[in-house]
């Protein structure tokens, strides 16, 4: 994860809304303590004053236990962040590969056990899909391009896996066939800002105040745990935006 800066109420918003600094460091507390309580090991990076969006690192960079790899976000503003990470990422992944052709963001990328989507969007265009995809080959992972919705910023702000085979889906997406082969919990269209939910292991982190779609994932029987976005979503972000998530066998069984 990575520290808010206070340039983050200038962050790049579709309907021009700004957050507040506090509002955003509270939100942000609140999720690094709900990762934490849900197991997992966090790792927080000083704040990037020069790049208001950097707080979302989940699109600069890709990253699993075999390595990572280094994004090129499709937002001018927003593409050097990948730089500003490498570091961080060479300290932690075997290997650190890079993208050197066309644009992707984080956000356009969800992983399943069987294959990574990469998704169309005004943020990842064709060239770096394609250039994305062979990236993920050499790291042993089978990619397919989808296009996103028009009018969706990345692929996960319709869409989050919750459990192996089950995905959680706008109407809009859930419609579009392109998930065709996963168990879908559609969401209803007035809750759609909570599908970008983010499973921890046991647990579901998801937008508050969105009852039906808690409903949802509970009757499939999963734990749910609200947390405040009411800020960061000004700045058309929801929770998955805000960390890099790995499994590393040797941390969780202690030979590292
Ligand atoms: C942006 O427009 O890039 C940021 N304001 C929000 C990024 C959200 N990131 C994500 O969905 N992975």
């Amino acid at each position: 994860m990575r520290e808010p800066g206070r340039s983050v109420v200038g962050g790049l918003s579709a309907s021009g809304s700004k957050p507040t600094y506090e509002g955003v460091v509270a939100e942000h507390r609140a999720y690094v303590g709900a990762l934490r309580a849900a197991g997992a090991q966090v790792m927080v990076l000083p704040p990037l004053e020069a790049f208001p969006d950097s707080v979302f690192v989940e699109d600069p960079a890709l990253v699993f236990a075999a390595g990572a790899i280094r994004l090129r976000p499709g937002a001018p503003s927003r593409r050097d962040e990948a730089r500003e990470l490498a570091p961080a990422l060479e300290a932690r992944f075997p290997r650190v590969l890079t993208l050197s052709d066309g644009f992707a963001d984080g956000g356009d990328v969800l992983v399943t056990p069987r294959e990574v989507l990469i998704g169309l969007s005004a943020r990842t265009d064709a060239a770096g899909a394609a250039a994305l995809a062979r990236l993920l080959d050499s790291l042993g992972f089978a990619a397919r391009v989808v296009d996103v919705p028009a009018g969706t910023l990345h692929l996960k702000t319709d869409c989050s896996l919750v459990d192996e085979e089950t995905i959680l889906a706008t109407p809009t997406l859930a419609a579009s066939g392109l998930l065709g082969g996963y168990r879908l919990l559609v969401v209803p269209d007035e809750e759609r800002h909570a599908t970008n939910a983010l499973r921890i292991n046991d647990v579901v982190l998801m937008r508050d105040g969105c009852p039906r779609t808690r409903e949802l994932l509970e009757r499939h029987g999963l734990a749910v745990r609200p947390l405040p976005t009411d800020e960061i979503a000004k700045i058309d972000a929801g929770l998955s935006c805000m960390s890099l998530r790995w499994f590393d066998p040797q941390l969780r069984f202690g030979l590292g």
